[in-house]
């Protein structure tokens, strides 16, 4: 069953290669070849290579009948592939060579890629993550989600402020995807709901095509690939021709402008739910498209629908995609014929689902109305599926449907065999929390599957100089078998080692410093510490704890410029929801800070502060690889698990954090002496919050942080408007709901811990390289190894 490595290339093959396709795919002279040309075409002879891994992987599948696992996710957030493609197919040599030989730089042509920003953060990222591994183990996967014309926005400042453009990545042509015309579904919405001679049909008022461009991804050594399938909506009807000879031009283009509108934004919110049609239709557009593939591509190997769940596995990414319950219930009921409560025990057999959130404005719910004119036969079916719920657990007081909701946490927990969290921590709240009486009911549900991250990508790619030194120690086998990692430790005690672990971290900064000069026109010291927050804007990530520490050892420095400071450099990078007036107000917070904080002189040795804009997956791979210090300080209880924190530790930052998410076991895995930890625990966020005044107890208890506060109430960072912090410090001194200034004095003294580290570099140094050695288990392959084995009954048809 072995698919062999394929053949290596050389430098002169891969040159032909280029050429034949510059000249006759891209039609362009070498002599006048532009970056973007060389870019396409050097991907186009990588995408070759990979083709017939894919292929192979394909017959495989069908000749081995294996079960598929089809991943379900309104959001993958893949980033560049160009040079993810040529590292997996271990071809850096060949390629580099080769356009030398063409004389053009490699790195410029790497970097002409847009990013692919079809995510909003965490949840697309691991989908992405997910995707990578699945290839790597040899285990037959699609993912499936949608072709978005614009993904997330792209962000930039004006006088601080967060400024959102449209993302244009398909401005020029994608170079990994192949339409696929023929893969193409009509989806309906609305109509009518009929049952005629016992068998009820739905009779949809609205239709649109989705078409299916498919992009392979391909694992480690290019020994298996996957595809990631994503839905393109087109009309059903293209062009009004009527209209158009009338002279109505506008008129006649509109089928197709009306039409697209499903897949061309990315709903640019990372936990709330916009309660908009739009939403809820591209969801259905999703999940219908890809139920009809999935059930296609099982016909054409099976009779017997009762064979579905030995075959299909569908695992629903958040409750995104949950309306895949009713759908598939009402295909096999109506379409197929198959008795109600067989096509419902079916569906559950095939689905399951992940919980990515307890934030409860991110539990999605349609009000029955809105759900009910866009699918009225679904919302017949939810029904039926409650009762039948209800019927089978006469104890249960909730349901699927309350208050004209329908609850699609709960539905998804209904109708999937298997609930997941993301780490140990989430798994256990889910339980005690949204879940509590549902978990009751079906005590073997849910299981824990705690995230993970592609070592490929987020360690041997995006970090040369450390991934060298590993390979140098130990060999390449950590490449897909992280946790021989822990191979290194024996060399963390040889000093001589420690100093090329410190040599790759120091270049790896003295390279970021230069870039932010080149890009941004900022002048920054690669010997201080880099101690960097890059996540998405939000108020339980608290970026606005981290701000106040910023001003409070500002504040310390100047009163003693002369003193024995530890040189920093606080680095933040993230968006805000464009409609999330706090987190756009906390960034423009963190930009005026840093503006005063950088012009004074007095203290400029010491301490700078920076926000980059834009925050991609670029900018991460280029940002981790540098960084010293990992700030993960969530309110503890609200960040499920986090996967930025991973990418931290095994790049050797250390982490200042909370007991929250995956912090909790990045922690045991690292050591405790390799963390600095502070803060509440969830449970006594819990009980602080019923504390009457918690804020101004904790003001009055720290002058630290009242100066602070004060700093920004009086308008030092906004003197041209000094009210317009106001309302920042009204909540951090009154509601306080996400505890940033409960959690400030412990905060700080975690934060002097670390200078303390920092400022005795061997000590630093060994702290860092374990951080690397014992981050193995965070290997998104072991992640995917759970899904496969507790989840999913899957199996890898990759062996030896
Ligand atoms: C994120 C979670 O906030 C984050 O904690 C987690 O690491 C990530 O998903 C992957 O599991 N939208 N984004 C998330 O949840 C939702 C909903
Ligand atoms: N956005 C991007 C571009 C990322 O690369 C990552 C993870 O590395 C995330 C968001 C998620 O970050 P966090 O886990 O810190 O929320």
């Amino acid at each position: 069953m072995n698919i062999a490595t394929p053949p290596r290339t050389t430098a002169d093959a891969f040159r032909d290669d280029i050429l034949r396709h510059l000249t006759y795919e891209i039609g362009t002279d070498p002599s006048h070849a532009q970056v973007q040309d060389w870019r396409l075409a050097l991907s186009f002879a990588v995408r070759d290579r990979i083709v017939d891994s894919w292929f192979a992987a394909t017959r495989k599948t069908y000749e081995a009948g294996a079960k598929r696992v089809y991943y379900l996710s309104m959001e993958f957030l893949i980033g560049r592939l160009l040079e993810d493609g040529i590292v997996n197919l271990r071809l850096l040599d060949e390629a580099r060579g080769a356009l030398s030989q063409l004389g053009v730089d490699f790195d410029t042509v790497l970097s002409d890629e847009p990013d692919a920003a079809l995510g909003n953060g965490g949840l697309g990222r691991l989908a992405a993550c997910f995707l990578e591994s699945l290839s790597t183990l040899g285990c037959p996967a699609y993912g499936y989600g949608i072709r978005y014309e614009h993904g997330l926005f792209r962000q930039s400042f004006e006088g601080g402020r967060q400024m959102e453009a449209p993302e244009t990545w398909l401005l020029q042509r994608h170079a990994w995807e192949f339409e696929r015309p023929e893969a193409s579904y009509p989806i309906g919405f609305g109509g009518s709901v009929e049952t005629k001679g016992g068998t009820t049909v739905w009779t949809p008022s609205e239709c649109v095509f989705a078409e299916a461009f498919d992009t392979p991804i391909v694992g480690w050594q290019g020994r298996w690939a996957n595809t990631l399938r994503l839905w393109s909506a087109k009309a059903a009807n293209p062009f009004d021709l009527s209209s158009f000879n009338r002279g109505a031009f506008a008129e006649a283009a509109q089928p197709e402008a009306l039409a697209r509108t499903i897949s061309r934004v990315l709903y640019p919110d990372d936990t709330t739910e916009q309660g908009k049609e739009l939403r809820l239709k591209q969801e259905f557009f999703l999940t219908a498209a890809a139920l009809r593939d999935i059930l296609r591509r099982f016909d054409s190997e099976h009779d017997d629908l009762g064979k579905l769940p030995a075959k299909v596995a569908i695992q629903l990414n958040d409750t995104h995609p949950a309306i895949a319950g009713p759908e598939l219930v009402r295909i096999l009921h109506d379409e197929r014929g198959m008795s109600f409560e067989d096509a419902m025990a079916t569906a559950t057999a095939c689905l399951s689902y992940t919980n990515h959130t307890l934030l409860p404005e991110a539990l999605e719910s349609w009000g029955e109305g809105l759900f009910g004119r866009l699918l009225p036969r679904h919302l017949q079916i939810v029904d039926r599926i409650d009762s039948a719920h209800a019927k089978a657990n006469p104890s249960r007081s909730l349901s699927v449907r309350a208050d004209h909701q329908v609850k699609m946490g709960e539905l998804s927990f209904v109708m999937a065999h298997k609930v997941n969290g993301v780490s140990a921590l989430h798994t256990g709240l889910m339980k005690e929390t949204v879940f509590e009486e549902l978990h009751r009911l079906h005590p073997d549900r849910i299981v824990n599957q705690t995230n993970g991250v592609t070592p490929r990508r987020w360690l041997l790619s995006c970090n040369p100089r450390l991934s060298g030194l590993i390979t140098e120690t130990i060999g390449e086998g950590w490449v897909d078998d992280l946790e021989r990692l822990k191979e290194l430790e024996p060399s963390i005690e040889d000093a001589g080692w420690r100093q090329r672990y410190a040599d790759a971290k120091r270049g790896n900064k003295a390279d970021l410093a230069a870039w932010m000069a080149e890009a941004h026109g900022l002048t920054v010291d690669p010997d201080a510490m880099f101690d960097v927050q890059i996540k998405r804007l939000h108020e339980y990530k608290r970026q606005h704890l981290n701000i106040l520490e910023a001003i409070a050892l500002w504040q310390e420095i100047k009163d003693a410029p002369s003193g024995n400071h530890v040189p920093r450099v606080k680095i933040f990078a993230g968006k805000a929801a464009p409609g999330y007036f706090f987190a756009k107000d906390i960034i423009r917070l963190i930009n005026d800070v840093a503006q005063v904080i950088n012009a004074d002189a007095a203290t400029r040795d010491f301490f700078q502060v920076v926000f980059l804009p834009n925050y991609n997956v670029t900018l991460a791979e280029r940002l981790i690889p540098a960084a010293d210090l990992s700030e993960q300080i969530s309110t503890a209880g609200k960040e499920a698990s986090g996967t930025g924190n991973m990418k931290f530790a095994l790049n050797g930052a250390l982490t200042i954090g909370t007991l929250d998410g995956a912090n909790v076991e990045i922690r045991e895995h690292v050591g405790a002496e390799n963390f600095f930890l502070f803060g509440m625990t969830a449970d006594e966020v819990v009980a602080r919050r019923k504390v009457e005044n918690h804020a101004a107890q904790a003001i009055a208890a720290d002058p630290r942080l009242k100066r602070a506060l004060d700093a920004i109430k009086d308008g030092l960072f906004s003197p041209d408007e000094p009210d317009r912090y106001v309302h920042i410090v009204e909540n951090l001194s009154g509601p306080d709901y996400f505890l940033v200034s409960s959690d400030f004095t412990d905060y700080w003294r975690a934060s002097r811990e670390v200078d303390a580290a920092y400022a005795d570099a061997e000590t630093w140094t060994r702290k860092a390289a374990l951080n690397t050695a014992r981050s193995g288990w965070f290997s998104s392959d072991r992640t995917i190894r759970g899904y496969m084995s507790d989840i999913w009954n899957a199996e890898s048809l990759l062996t030896g």
